[in-house]
């Protein structure tokens, strides 16, 4: 009985979000804004990205960005001095963000934007079952988490509309094949497109910048 209980509650807070999940992303378009969601492992190099993608973008769009993180304000900070408008969350102690948050936080940037990048707390996990409302979502790994990333965390590569492989300047020195973790991917999701990145040096922006048509 217990079990049922806990069931049903968690069904329904899942649903819950993705309702809310479905009126934010309404609000962002009726503001012309586009958005992206950006999950991924700890440490993969999820700010980096952004990073590149907003001094590529910046002539193209005004941007805003909400970065997920558990108490400090670094990626919110780093994301921010290329000029973007920059929103920290700080879930405590939540693994991921959900939309709840996200429709308290997406007032504070989104006046005067037209693209919005959400940087969640860095986990393969939860994420995935949270949409926030973002036209594209994208997950973020890099080969130093070795080689069975994808292959140990399926669910979160079957959300995503593209996935990342960074830090390629690695791969030789961890010993992971990016070969590998990119058949992968396409075994487990044949849709998800494939983006293999130095983000470092910029190495695969351009390509990224196409797989989230922006
Ligand atoms: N060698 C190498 N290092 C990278 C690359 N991309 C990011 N890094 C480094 O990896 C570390 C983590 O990068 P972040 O961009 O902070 O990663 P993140 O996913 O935002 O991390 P969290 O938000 O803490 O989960 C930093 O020291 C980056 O400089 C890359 O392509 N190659
Ligand atoms: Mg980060």
């Amino acid at each position: 009985m217990h079990k049922i209980v806990d069931l049903a509650s968690e069904e329904s807070l899942l649903a819950h979000n993705r309702e809310l999940a479905e009126k934010i992303n309404k609000q962002l378009k009726e503001r012309g804004i586009r958005s992206v969601d950006v999950m991924g492992a700890i440490g993969s190099g999820k700010t980096t990205i952004l990073e590149k993608l907003s001094e590529r973008l910046k002539d193209r769009y005004r941007i805003g960005a909400l970065a997920g993180d558990l108490t400090t304000t670094i990626d919110a900070d780093r994301i921010g001095a290329h000029g973007v408008k920059t929103f920290q969350i700080n879930t405590g102690k939540e693994c991921h963000l959900d939309a709840h948050f996200i429709s308290h936080a997406v007032d504070k940037v989104s006046e005067d934007i037209d693209l919005l990048f959400i940087e969640n707390v860095g986990n393969l996990i939860c994420p995935a079952d949270f949409p926030l409302g973002a036209d594209k979502r994208m997950v973020v790994i890099s080969v130093t988490e070795g080689p069975y990333m994808v292959k140990k965390h399926p669910y979160i590569f079957r959300e995503a509309d593209v996935a990342v492989i960074n830090k390629k300047d690695l791969a030789e020195p961890m010993q992971v094949s990016v070969k590998q973790l990119k058949e992968d991917v396409k075994t487990i999701s044949p849709g998800t497109r494939v983006v293999i990145m130095c983000a470092r040096t910029g190495e695969g922006i351009e390509e990224l910048i196409l797989a989230l048509e922006l």
